[in-house]
């Protein structure tokens, strides 16, 4: 029997159950949707058009009363809880000491503590510097900088099915036309992509089972003899892809281009944002693989809510460039600092990690057998408390985004909070914060799963 450990989550403020108050989205809720509909930019989308009022724990409640059982943490931020004490009393305290100096101004402490944990905690046993940024996508930018800078050369070799932000350098190093690039363009040069290995989807075809990996890197070695390998200044890879469609790689794709990366001389910059922080059952996913970035990544649940990322990585890199060549007015905001000193301290009796296997033994428990049972999973896949279930055709793997949204659909009705991913939005993934309770973990999962088997008994098959 797998237990849940409870943490410092003020529930009591948030009853940590899931309720329906009104239909969804209820009448307060449509009311400030229409008034957000005048006024915000429709180039924003949303999952679930209800407002907020208050979250903790497991659980997002609404201004007319629904409380919603969390799956998505705010994608992959409050692994913690919305509301965790600790995060909540550090950026208090700090809220009355100073807000803001600039680190490139004034400095304060916290900074340099933060980039000691992450030099401290980040895979790789080797000297190493950070910097602080606020923004995922601004820190995959810099770590570019970095290794053009250390390396003195142009190319970036990415990914297919690779996302890594929506600037414009990133939104070039990812992936998927719509809705991240789709009329965006011209996009900046010098982003070249390679083949993944996605076990279900191989980029390369013609092969099966266990050559993926290897096919795969043959097909990137081919990419780079092409471009000429000493033209690359880094290859940039999420250890597991976020929302290209939670892709676990083949097995001995990463290491194999850790022993690329290393013939030619380019950086290895692993993108952890998603993946980082816990969410996977060890700090950081790359450890499951065995390998170390020469620079990783991490932002989201790096400071609970807060905006914050970094860039950690080999001390003779991050040294590599000139002084004041790095840098931001928010970079390392103080009370974001505040805030991942906080969630260091949560994570620090591995309580949260172990949360996080528990969450991937139940859901496997529970989803896994759906991928036989139904005719509408192909896969379940993912590592601790980020999984997915891919909705095809078995057989053919004729992607069903049809059913991800109508499953989702029928999930946020019911009070359960989805997401939906991957290349073909065929994708449910499940990202519930550390700190839900076994018994939440439960009825979502049930949800979900009465959804599924509802949706496939009317597919013929
Ligand atoms: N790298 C691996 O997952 C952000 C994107 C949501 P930012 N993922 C959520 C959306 O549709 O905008 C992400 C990621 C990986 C980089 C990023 C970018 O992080 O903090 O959104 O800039």
């Amino acid at each position: 029997m797998i237990e849940l450990t409870e943490t410092a989550t003020p529930s009591e403020t948030v009853p940590q159950s899931r309720h329906l108050a009104t239909a969804v989205p209820g009448p307060r809720s449509q009311e400030l949707h229409s008034e957000r509909m005048a006024q915000v930019t429709h180039g924003f989308g949303v999952v679930l058009p209800v407002f907020v009022n208050r979250a903790a724990g497991g659980i997002v409640q609404d201004v007319d009363g629904n409380r919603f059982i969390d799956f998505a943490s705010g994608i992959a931020v409050t692994s913690v809880g919305a509301s965790n004490r600790r995060v909540a009393q550090r950026v208090a305290a700090q809220l009355e000491r100073f807000t803001h100096t600039c680190f490139m101004v004034t400095e304060y402490e916290s900074f340099t503590r933060v980039c000691r944990w992450l030099n401290e905690h980040t895979p790789g046993n080797f000297p190493k510097r950070t910097a602080l940024f606020s923004t995922g996508a601004e820190a995959v930018e810099n770590a570019v900088k970095i290794a053009r800078s250390a390396t003195g050369r142009p190319n970036v070799l990415v990914f297919d099915e690779a996302y890594h932000g929506r600037s414009l350098l990133t939104m070039a190093m990812t992936a998927k036309e719509n809705p991240y690039r789709l009329n965006f363009g011209p996009l900046p040069g010098e982003v070249i992509r390679g083949a993944s290995a996605n076990p279900l989807r191989p980029s390369v075809d013609g092969h099966s089972g266990d050559d993926v990996a290897a096919i795969a890197l043959e097909s990137v070695e081919a990419t780079l003899a092409q471009h000429g390998p000493q033209t690359f200044a880094a290859m940039v890879i999420e250890p597991i892809q976020g929302e290209g469609g939670f892709i676990v790689p083949a097995p001995g794709f990463l290491q194999g281009l850790r022993r690329l990366a290393d013939l030619h001389g380019i950086v290895l910059v692993i993108d952890e944002i998603q993946t980082g922080m816990g969410r996977t059952g060890t700090l950081y996913a790359s450890e499951h693989e065995g390998i170390a970035g020469d620079i990783t990544i991490s932002a989201k649940a790096l400071a609970g809510g807060l905006p914050l990322s970094a860039v950690t990585g080999r001390e003779h890199l991050m040294n590599a460039v000139h002084a004041g060549g790095l840098g931001g007015t928010y970079a390392g905001n103080p009370l974001a600092c505040e805030a991942a000193l906080a969630v260091f301290e949560e994570l620090d009796d591995g309580t949260l990690l172990s949360n996080a296997r528990a969450i991937e033994t139940t859901a496997r428990e529970i989803l896994e057998p759906l991928v036989g049972d139904t005719s509408v999973v192909a896969q379940f896949r993912g590592r601790g408390a980020m999984l997915a279930l891919e909705f095809a055709d078995p057989e053919t793997l004729e992607p069903r985004p049809d059913l991800a949204r109508a499953i989702s659909a029928a999930c946020h009705a019911q009070g359960v909070l989805t997401l939906i991913c991957g290349t073909f939005g065929n994708v449910i993934r499940l990202l519930p914060p550390l700190v839900i309770t076994d018994e939440l973990l439960r009825d979502g999962l049930g949800v979900l799963r009465t959804a599924i088997l509802e949706a496939s008994t009317s597919v013929p098959g």
